[in-house]
């Protein structure tokens, strides 16, 4: 009996070690180093020496690792380590470990990382220089990147270092293991078994985001519990920022305002209370105690029904000043969200943020971030840029893009974000003429500030594809990439990552990135055309609800945001108005105060307009909002021809993944272009433009569609 158990247990584990004996499903993400073509193989083979002087950091060790990895992966062929310089090898080095580099690493700071091909005594070898091991392990990556997308190696001269010092992902994950807006499982932290079970899973999550750029990851929900600051969920944070040490990986917490009062009863949390501040001054020295490398806090305060100062007749700067405080002798920093707005505010809600925080500009300490979502709203599909960038010139503002796809389609829909991303960070804000990018705001080059960030709320859950599907990795990706250098184009950002994620061969890549590049925008046609905005069903904001007017607060109302009727549709934001336009610089509103200068874009955004509105095309808004409709859902139809086309040379199980999403999202994209139609025209009373077919189902039926259990809505 033990003899044939024997036999059985022999025969499994050698199946599960035969080469592709595991299928692809989307782990490895942009670390796969898949076996390269024999003649790729052998110019990668040449750089199977590691040149390391010894004396190695966790940091450095992790290099080499992943050097190893790859070049194993994609070569068949462990690469050795050498203290001797050897022809082609790979040489990494800080001014450090080799003294005489000669002002190679000038400029690149404690992150960056300069890739050359050299000869050192007669020998052509890679250098990778940087000036901290940490910059070493970057500068791998991305010569593993070269290696993975099969651009040539010679005749290397790079040279990278990310203007951005905080590039974070926000995790909306809460302690009981659910993810707000998650659509990709459970949370990956399993805060039950933390700290004792590290699962290698984090260790790997660390990887991946070392790989890109990332720098610092907040752990849990910006709606949070006042139990991630007790002893036993700060040990099991220390465990987490222990495993990202080494890939200068930090880690932060969002934190709930009212915790002195929830955790040990004090009768307040009001920031000028001497008791409060010194509640929260004893709470940071024991997180550092735990955590000496803390990044700080991440702070939703008097928003959404999350308590804050202004429940003390105190100002966001009181709060955020006082804990930063808190932090300020242990380097750490505050990340203040400016996502606010109130229901006893009846004020624009697109304008509220500014409203409480522009007043504020130069209040801040100075160890205070304040964080802003790319529009004013809410991460919809397309929103203007927010008009608190270039707004307050004293104050460092840091982005926060959505990664996850909570308006965007969830975990089905394929809506690569590297477009809308750009969109947000290229905006001209004209706050000191043109070319203040959004992106200048951000990196602090336009107001010299030195505290600069950058923020994705996460789309990682414990999916063994991490993101919910193969395809939202490049959301990850893309935001990663940019983070670290925003004058990246999301056309090549999104190359690198098929060719990594699938294949370098360009009938793979040049199909792929046709798809992605236009798919956000395919998103928005059939979703939220010409500046619609918010126009998702209520709560789990899966799926269309354009009519809904029963919610407790009028701006959680769709109708709120289209105001349509008979006559016409948009929300005015012009002087006769909201006046929001009036948030922007003069350059901008004058522009934005006139439909006809405002981008189509954003035209309903801006302005409430009649349905017999000329468009720049002549046709009227009505007949170019329902060319809109028609056009997403038939983009979507084209990337299906495509990626049909692509299935002789895609893994299978990757290649049905993709087919069954797109298959679900041209469903949900036809019935998003039909139920917006049935609704608006059952306003506009106007007959379809020729070709466009009548939506599938009455209104009706339309509105009586639920769907309690859409994941996400926690
Ligand atoms: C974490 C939107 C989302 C909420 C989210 C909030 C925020 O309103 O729907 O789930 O809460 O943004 O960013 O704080």
């Amino acid at each position: 009996m033990i003899a044939r158990l024997l036999c059985w247990m022999i025969a499994l584990t050698a199946a599960s070690w035969a080469p592709g004996a595991l299928a692809e499903d989307g782990y490895d993400l942009w670390l796969r180093y898949a076996r390269t073509d024999e003649a790729r193989s052998a110019d990668l083979a040449a750089h199977a020496t590691i040149i390391v002087a010894p004396g190695a950091s966790p940091t450095l060790n992790v290099a080499i690792a992943e050097l190893q990895r790859g070049l194993a992966g994609m070569t068949g062929v462990a690469p050795a380590l050498s203290g001797t310089m050897r022809q082609g090898a790979l040489w990494l080095a800080t001014p450090a470990s080799a003294p005489a580099l000669p002002g190679e690493t000038a400029g690149l700071g404690g992150e960056g990382y300069a890739i050359r091909s050299i000869e050192v005594d007669g020998k052509a070898v890679t250098l990778i220089a940087a000036n901290s091991d940490l910059g070493l392990l970057h500068g791998a990556c991305h010569w593993l990147r070269l290696a993975q997308s099969g651009a040539s190696l010679d005749r290397l001269d790079i040279r990278s270092a990310p203007k951005i010092r905080l590039r974070l992902l926000n995790h909306w994950d809460n302690l009981n293991g659910t993810v707000e807006r998650g659509y990709a499982g459970q949370s990956i932290w399993d805060w039950w078994r933390l700290p004792d079970w590290k699962a290698p899973r984090y260790t790997d999550y660390a990887r991946a985001n070392a790989a890109i750029g990332i720098n610092g990851t907040v752990l849990n929900n910006v709606n949070a519990k006042a139990d991630s600051l007790t002893a036993p969920y700060i040990a099991k944070a220390a465990a987490l920022a222990d495993l990202f040490r080494p890939y200068g990986i930090k880690v932060y917490l969002s934190v709930r305002w009212t915790a002195p009062m929830e955790l040990d009863g004090l009768r307040t949390a009001d920031p000028r209370d001497p008791a409060v501040a010194g509640w929260w001054r004893a709470k940071a020295d024991e997180i550092y105690r735990a955590i000496p490398d803390f990044g700080g806090f991440l702070v939703k305060a008097n928003s959404e029904g999350q308590p804050g100062p202004q429940d003390y007749k105190r100002t966001h700067a009181d709060g955020a000043n006082m804990l930063a405080a808190a932090l300020k002798p242990h380097g750490g920093i505050v990340m203040w969200r400016a996502f606010v707005y109130a229901h006893d505010n009846p004020d624009d809600r697109a304008k509220q943020a500014y409203a409480d925080f522009r007043p504020l500009d130069g209040q801040f300490a100075d160890n205070v971030i304040v964080q802003v979502k790319n529009g004013a709203i809410d991460f919809q599909p397309r929103e203007p840029f927010h008009p608190l960038f270039g707004a307050m010139p004293k104050t460092p503002l840091m982005m926060e893009f959505q990664i996850t796809k909570e308006y965007l389609g969830q975990s089905t829909h394929l809506t690569y974000l590297g477009p809308l991303f750009k969109e947000a960070l290229d905006s001209d804000t004209f706050a000191k003429g043109a070319g203040s990018t959004v992106a200048k705001v951000i990196d602090g080059s336009l107001d010299g500030h030195r505290l600069t960030g950058i923020a994705g709320v996460a789309n990682i859950g414990a999916d063994r594809d991490w993101s919910g599907s193969i395809f939202n990795q490049a959301d990850w990706y893309a935001f990663g990439r940019l983070a670290w250098d925003t004058s990246l184009s999301a056309e090549a950002i999104a190359r690198e990552w098929a060719a990594m994620t699938f294949s370098p061969d360009p009938k793979v890549v040049e199909p792929i990135v046709g798809m992605m590049m236009g798919s956000r925008e395919a998103a928005v046609d059939y979703m939220t055309p010409l500046g619609l905005a918010h126009m998702m069903d209520t709560g789990h904001h899966y799926g269309p609800g354009p009519w809904v007017s029963d919610l407790a607060r009028p701006e959680w109302n769709p109708v709120y945001y289209h105001r349509a009727d008979a006559d016409g549709i948009g929300f005015d934001r012009t002087d006769s108005g909201s006046g929001a336009i009036g948030q922007y610089a003069p350059a901008i509103a004058t522009r934005l105060a006139n439909p006809h200068t405002t981008p189509e874009r954003h035209l309903l955004w801006f302005h409430h307009l009649p349905w017999d509105y000329r468009l720049a095309s002549g046709e009227t808004l009505w007949d170019g909002l329902v060319r809109r409709y028609d056009r997403g859902p038939a983009y979507v139809a084209g990337m299906q021809t495509l990626w049909a086309s692509l299935k002789p040379h895609i893994d299978a199980r990757r290649f049905a993944q993709t087919e069954a999403f797109l298959t679900i999202q041209h469903r949900e994209a036809l019935w998003w272009r039909d139920a917006s139609i049935a609704y608006f025209q059952s306003l506009a009373h106007r007959p379809l433009p020729a070709g466009s077919p009548a939506p599938a189902h009455d209104l009706n039926w339309y509105k009586t569609q639920r769907f309690p259990y859409a994941p996400g809505h926690s």
